[in-house]
């Protein structure tokens, strides 16, 4: 019993032994051992979101874009990245992926602005913002702006969506990286563009130049174009119909001085003259078709008679006898001509091919004659636009393409 009692006391006091001894080492493990922190991370695709991880922890909002982009109107948004975190943090913004319909994405310009500064300013896959810092509890109010840099309508109706990146790291760390106190989020929106056609119309016509229709260049029939824009335009490939479908396509071999480039109006270079190079315009009336470089109806004119030749008015060959004789001199060489440029409405001038529409030579009296003067029955016959949709229906048109 004696023997059992010191065996058990021997036991104890060997348990307590150990006991001291892991505590001792636990204690000097602890005395040791170094300071160690718990690291968050945090990564959410949304488009607008809170949440909070107790230090570092930001909260954004990433708008839409408006209005519809255009040529001529800007679309802006609006970012806005708030440090809801106790910590202040260093962060980047960069572009992450995009996706459109058509080329929308790679046409757009794209402007970031801070307190009113630009950051940034190309395109938006290029977007990357060097680290900013934000502190506790503040905001940062980013405006974008974003424009076209192309003014083709095939950028019409489409819509861009992209992603950035916009990660968040402590402030003591020179670049975001693991094993930190950090926050992460992809921020979504689009831009959409609407709908617009440059104003781009018929503006001057010689069915009938002197003598024989069918020759090249300025000495044979051509079309004039007017830009009625701020903007220029690359017209290489639209075209223009006549009413038996004969097509002419712009190009730097159909055109006066080579010109494919149509300017902005106002400066000087807003005129485009493309030569028919054959007799195609009837002498008794026609129609002309322009088209731009994606089928769509863009202008169209009705002109009449331009001939004297009262035996055959649809005779292209004048000064040939046909008949009771040759045609005679008067609306030979004479163009049909929006009178102002663009706008006008159509009478027949002396041809202006390139420039500027004028009634008479300046030492006609006609010169000196006022629009409003002009009495409407000396119009020729003669159309615009409220003309066009009795002669020039979507279903006609497209009957009469080649
Ligand atoms: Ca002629
Ligand atoms: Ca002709
Ligand atoms: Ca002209």
């Amino acid at each position: 019993m004696i023997c059992m009692y010191l065996n058990l006391t021997k036991n104890i006091k060997l348990l307590l032994t150990m006991l001291w001894s892991f505590g001792t080492l636990i204690f000097v493990l602890a005395l040791v051992w170094p300071i160690s922190y718990g690291f968050f991370h945090d990564r959410e695709e949304t488009t607008q979101f809170s949440y909070e991880n107790g230090t570092l922890v930001f909260d954004h909002s990433l708008n839409e874009f408006s209005p519809l982009l255009t040529p001529d109107i800007d679309a802006t948004g609006q970012l806005i990245i708030k440090n809801i975190g106790s910590l202040p943090f260093k962060y980047s913004i960069n572009f992450l992926n995009a996706t459109s319909t058509g080329q929308l994405c790679a046409a757009l310009n794209v402007a970031l602005f801070q307190d009113n500064q630009m950051i940034y300013a190309g395109q938006i896959a290029d977007l990357s913002i060097t680290p900013l810092t934000l502190d506790a509890t503040a905001n940062k109010v980013f405006d974008w702006q974003v424009q076209l840099s192309d003014t083709d309508p095939i950028l019409q109706n489409q819509t861009c969506e992209f992603s950035l990146i916009v990660k968040a790291w402590q402030e003591t760390q020179a670049s975001y990286g693991a094993n930190m106190f950090s926050d992460e989020k992809i921020l979504m929106s689009q831009v959409i563009s609407g709908s617009w056609q440059p104003n781009i119309v018929l503006n001057e016509v010689l069915p009938n130049p002197e003598g024989d229709d069918n020759q090249d260049g300025l000495l044979g029939e051509w079309v004039e174009l007017y830009n009625n824009d701020d903007s220029d335009y690359d017209l290489t490939d639209w075209y223009v119909l006549d009413s038996a479908g004969n097509k002419k396509i712009i190009s730097d071999t159909t055109t006066l001085n080579n010109q494919t480039v149509i300017g902005a109006k106002g400066g000087g270079n807003e005129w485009l003259v493309l030569f028919m190079n054959a007799a195609i315009l009837n002498n008794s009336g026609d129609l002309v078709y322009l088209f731009d470089n994606h089928n769509n109806l863009i202008d169209s004119l009705f002109f009449g008679n331009s001939s004297t030749d009262s035996d055959d008015i649809s005779d292209n060959t004048p000064g040939i006898t046909n008949g009771d004789g040759p045609e005679e001199p008067g609306n030979e060489g004479k163009s049909f001509a929006r009178i102002p440029d663009g706008v006008g409405p159509w009478i027949d001038p002396v041809p202006t091919p390139g420039g500027p529409n004028l009634m008479a030579l300046e030492n006609n009296d006609q010169t000196e004659t006022a629009l409003s003067e002009i009495p409407n029955e000396a119009l020729p016959l003669l159309s615009t636009t409220a003309i066009e949709q009795d002669f020039c229906p979507a279903t006609e048109v497209g009957e009469i393409l080649p």
